[in-house]
C-alpha cells in the first residue's frame, strides 16, 4: 500500500509527530460520532439544544441529563487497538503529541502522555457563570432523561460539563499550543474527523502550509481530504496499528543494519 509506505517513511524521519483526532477515532470503542447519517448523535439530537450555552440556559436539566447519559456510556467503554497503537507510536518517534477534539479521555486511558483536549473533557465540571471548578462526584445515568444540574457551592450558578460548545471560545492556552504544534510538526496524522468544525479544522491546513506531511485516516473522505498529502481509507482501529507495525518493521530493519 503506497500511502502506508510513504507515511511510514515520513514518520521514520520525523522529529515531531502530531496526531489530531476526532469522533471517528472513538467510534470503534462504541462511542457514536456526531455527523454519521445513520447513528451519529446529531441525527437524533439537535446540536443547538444540547451543545450551546443558549440550549443549556433554555433547558439545563435536558442538557445535564444528556451529558450524564453520555458520560455513563463512555465510562463503560474502553480504548481500542488504534488508541493503544497511537500511544505506542509515541515510543517510536522522538516526540508525539495528540491534539484531540474528543472529550472522552480514551487517549489518556490508552497511555498517551501528551494529549491536548481542544473541546474539554466530559469528566470535568465547572459553573456556568464564573467557571469555578466543581469536583463533587456526579452520578451517571443509564437513560437519556432530564436531571437538574447541581449548583456551584461558591456562586450558586448551575454546574455544566467542562466542554466547549458551539459559539464558545476554546481555552486560549490549549489552542495556542495546538497551533504551535501544527506549524512545527514534521508529520500530522488527521484521524477520524469530518474537518467541519473550526478552529480544529484549521490545524491540518496550518501544518500543510508549514511543510508537514499531512496524512488522513478516515473511513470516508472529509472536508480536509483535498488538502492532505496521503489519504488512508479505513477504520482507525485497523490503520493506526498497521502504521505502527510498519514503523516498527522499519526501525528494526535499521537497527539490523
Ligand atoms: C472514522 C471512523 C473510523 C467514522 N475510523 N474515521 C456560525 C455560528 C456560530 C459559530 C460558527 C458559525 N460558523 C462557524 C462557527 C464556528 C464553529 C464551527 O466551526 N461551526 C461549524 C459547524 C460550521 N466553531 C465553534 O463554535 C468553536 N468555537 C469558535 O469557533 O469560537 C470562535 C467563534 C465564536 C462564535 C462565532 C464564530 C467563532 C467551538 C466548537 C465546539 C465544538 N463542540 C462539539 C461538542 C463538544 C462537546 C460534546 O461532545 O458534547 O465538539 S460539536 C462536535 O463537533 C464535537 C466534536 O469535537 C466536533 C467535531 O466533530 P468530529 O470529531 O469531526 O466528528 P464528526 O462526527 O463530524 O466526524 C467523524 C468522522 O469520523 C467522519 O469523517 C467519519 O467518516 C469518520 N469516521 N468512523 C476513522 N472507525
Amino acid at each position: 500500500m503506497e500511502g502506508l509506505e510513504r507515511t511510514r517513511d515520513a514518520l521514520a524521519a520525523a522529529q515531531l509527530v502530531v496526531a489530531t483526532t476526532g469522533a471517528g477515532m472513538s467510534k470503534e470503542s462504541g462511542i457514536p460520532t456526531f455527523r454519521d447519517a445513520q447513528d451519529g448523535l446529531w441525527s437524533r439530537y439537535d446540536p443547538l439544544e444540547l451543545a450551546t450555552r443558549e440550549g443549556f440556559l433554555r433547558d439545563p436539566a435536558r442538557v445535564w441529563g444528556w451529558y450524564n447519559y453520555r458520560r455513563g456510556l463512555i465510562s463503560e467503554l474502553s480504548p481500542h487497538r488504534g488508541h493503544f497503537a497511537l500511544a505506542k507510536l509515541a515510543e517510536l518517534v522522538p516526540r508525539l503529541a495528540v491534539v484531540t477534539q474528543n472529550i472522552d479521555g480514551l487517549h489518556q486511558r490508552a497511555g498517551s502522555k501528551s494529549v491536548l483536549e481542544l473541546h474539554g473533557n466530559i469528566h470535568r465540571f465547572r459553573c456556568l457563570d464564573q467557571d469555578h471548578p466543581f469536583e463533587v462526584q456526579i452520578p451517571t445515568s443509564k437513560e437519556d432523561g432530564p436531571t437538574d444540574p447541581p449548583e456551584c457551592e461558591r456562586c450558586g450558578s448551575p454546574i455544566r460539563p467542562d466542554v466547549v460548545w458551539f459559539g464558545e471560545l476554546l481555552a486560549q492556552d490549549v489552542l495556542e499550543e495546538a497551533e504551535a504544534l501544527a506549524v512545527s510538526c514534521d508529520v500530522m496524522l488527521v484521524i477520524g474527523t469530518s474537518g467541519i468544525v473550526d478552529p480544529a479544522a484549521s490545524l491540518p491546513i496550518a501544518a500543510r502550509d508549514s511543510g508537514a506531511t499531512v496524512v488522513e485516516i478516515n473511513t470516508e473522505t472529509s472536508e480536509l481530504s483535498h488538502a492532505v498529502d496521503v489519504f488512508l481509507k479505513g477504520p482507525a482501529g485497523e490503520l493506526v496499528p498497521a502504521l505502527v507495525d510498519a514503523v516498527e518493521g522499519r526501525s528494526s530493519a535499521d537497527v539490523n543494519g
